[in-house]
């Protein structure tokens, strides 16, 4: 016989980008909400873990000089810098089993799954699929921020890769750069068969 909680250790929960960039009022690509997210979140996290349940954190690890960054030709503000207190982890989340980095060097980094090199359009895998498949995972529930822009690039990754996909809506919040944005992305990963709740 196996472990008992085999079956809960077969689902995991994926937090997306909870850094301080994005969920404290100073951070530098603040996202209204950030700090409720936040607070959700780390309940979630303590839950999962209770329950037996893998938790992993993804965090935006950009470079200093990245064509992501308006001042290089992107679209951001510059954020999440690798070292920086803006790239930490918002300091209500307890410490996760793994973390998997994205964003780094040219890459945009949206997925917490699959990395595109801004330079040559190339995509390549995270960490985090073989981490999931390492661990049995089967079922995954998505959550965090920006909820229009790397929680939807992640959660449409997961169902692509095979995985039963939730995201819990109430521990998300999108940056909306158009309005509306945050809807649109609900939407689209709802048609994708990603289960809302
Ligand atoms: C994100 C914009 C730029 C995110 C990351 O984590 O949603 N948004 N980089
Ligand atoms: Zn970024």
């Amino acid at each position: 016989m196996g472990p008992p909680d085999l079956a809960a250790s077969r689902s995991a929960l994926i937090v997306v980008d909870v850094q301080n960039d994005f969920s404290d009022p100073a951070g530098s690509l603040f996202v209204p909400g950030g700090e409720e997210v936040a607070a959700r979140v780390s309940s979630l996290m303590a839950e999962a873990e209770r329950s037996g349940g893998l938790v992993v954190c993804s965090k935006d690890w950009h470079p200093p000089r990245t064509p992501h960054f308006r001042e290089f030709g992107g679209k951001w503000p510059r954020h999440c810098v690798r070292g920086t207190w803006g790239a930490e982890l918002h300091p209500l989340l307890p410490r996760p089993a793994a973390i998997v980095l994205k964003g780094e060097d040219e890459a945009d980094g949206y997925s917490a799954f699959s990395i595109r090199d801004l330079r040559t359009d190339a995509v390549t895998a995270t960490t985090l699929r073989r981490l999931l498949a390492h661990s049995g995972v089967e079922i995954v529930t998505v959550v965090g921020l920006a909820l229009d822009v790397c929680v939807l690039a992640t959660a449409l990754d997961a169902v692509s890769l095979g995985f039963r996909t939730r995201l819990i809506e109430s521990a998300c919040a999108p940056v909306e750069l158009q309005p509306g944005a945050g809807r649109r992305a609900v939407e689209e990963m709802r048609q994708a068969g990603v289960a809302i709740v």
